[in-house]
């Protein structure tokens, strides 16, 4: 295929307050760049759109930098090698990277890794043996020591990462795994699908009252994606001793007011609760052991997984919003090509 001059991109058009909408989106038709020296251009195929990408929407410094106004937003993508300047890349193979949000990314080749396509399928480099499921592997087995005979809640439990913590619970002897999500089919598909032992929708009541019903013994660990009134009814079921990981807050990354819960901070004295903040990149030398294990219970299918499919990148905006909505069960991502 000969490389294209142009293509489209997604840019930050302004910057949210609140709630983000299509006006904070622009699409444009942009110059592709010319590859220098030791690098690839990829035509991207596939692309990921995740909760931290509201974090970079503001203009505040964090673990990863901002979006910036004028400029294509990025993000998780895969796609082919269409001109390559370095050894060991070449047109066809298949890449991941970090330059979504744009139909053709120009990249430094040691920025991107190949990936097999006969091995998984594309979207599960982005989701189930990716990013989100390493964060799943890792903050359940490093960050809060997972232990058999533990029980687990899990919040947003039918998303990308609460769906991979579950079942890993499950097959790794949890006494007891469950979940809450936003949906009563959510709540059908993880305890039909994927072996929850109780789940709830956190839409229908107060969490802290669901989950008590849910958890008469208390819990060991909670795997916090949602912050808030979750948090708060974690450490209220909690056992003593339990142990948290502080993955994401997504019931914050919208809202203008800070959040008044949890109001019970101090179940963490009477019961000494470990409460662990974690970032997936921290865990990279678990990636051998991940892709090994959770391939390995991927293949014998007993882990499954879903992806919900938004299709082409004019829609991009469209779709990680409706992520944040909760629109997604499994891996939200965007089919560009
Ligand atoms: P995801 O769970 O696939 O999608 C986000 C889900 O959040 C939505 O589907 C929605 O499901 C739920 N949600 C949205 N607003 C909510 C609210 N107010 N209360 C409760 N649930 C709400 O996304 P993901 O990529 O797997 O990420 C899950 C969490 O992990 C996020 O907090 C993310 O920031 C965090 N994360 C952290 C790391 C790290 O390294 N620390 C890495 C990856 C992800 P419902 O229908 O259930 O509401
Ligand atoms: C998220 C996805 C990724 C998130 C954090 C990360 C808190 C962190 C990645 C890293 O280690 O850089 O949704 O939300």
């Amino acid at each position: 295929m000969t490389t294209p001059t142009k293509g489209m991109e997604i840019r930050l058009a302004k910057r949210p307050t609140g709630w983000p909408t299509q006006e904070n989106f622009e699409i444009v038709e942009a110059e592709a760049p010319r590859p220098a020296d030791g690098q690839i251009v990829v035509r991207n195929l596939l692309m990921s759109v995740d909760p931290y990408m509201r974090g970079r929407m503001n203009d505040v410094k964090s673990y990863a930098p901002p979006f910036q106004i004028g400029a294509p937003l990025d993000g998780g993508a895969v796609g082919e090698v269409v001109e390559s300047t370095v050894d060991g890349f070449k047109p066809g193979d298949t890449v991941l990277h970090s330059l979504g949000w744009r139909e053709y990314a120009v990249l430094d080749a040691k920025h991107a890794v190949k990936v097999d396509p006969s091995v998984a399928p594309l979207g599960a480099y982005l989701g189930v043996l990716g990013m989100t499921g390493l964060t799943a592997y890792a903050g359940l087995l490093e960050v809060v020591e997972f232990k058999p005979g533990d029980t687990v809640f899990v919040s947003a439990a039918a998303g990308a990462v609460g769906s991979v913590v579950g079942q890993i619970a499950k097959l790794k002897g949890a006494k007891r795994v469950i979940g809450s999500a936003g949906s009563a089919a959510k709540v059908k598909y993880l305890l039909e699908d994927l072996g929850f032992d109780a789940a709830f929708n956190y839409k229908d009541g107060p969490v802290a009252q669901q989950l008590a019903d849910a958890a008469p013994d208390g819990i060991e660990v909670y795997f916090d994606n949602v912050g808030g009134d979750h948090l708060e009814a974690a450490l209220a079921v909690a056992n003593v001793h339990a142990r948290m990981a502080i993955c994401g807050m997504i019931s914050l990354y919208n809202s203008t007011e800070p959040s008044a819960a949890p109001r019970n901070l101090a179940e963490m004295i009477k019961k000494r609760i470990t409460l662990r903040g974690m970032l997936v990149r921290d865990h990279f030398h678990l990636q051998e052991r991940f892709v090994s294990e959770v391939g390995g219970w991927l293949r014998d299918g007993r882990l499954r997984y879903q992806e919900t499919v938004v299709d082409g990148l004019a829609n991009a905006p469209e779709a990680f919003l409706g992520m944040l909505r909760g629109e997604n069960t499994g891996k939200m991502l965007v089919k560009i090509a």
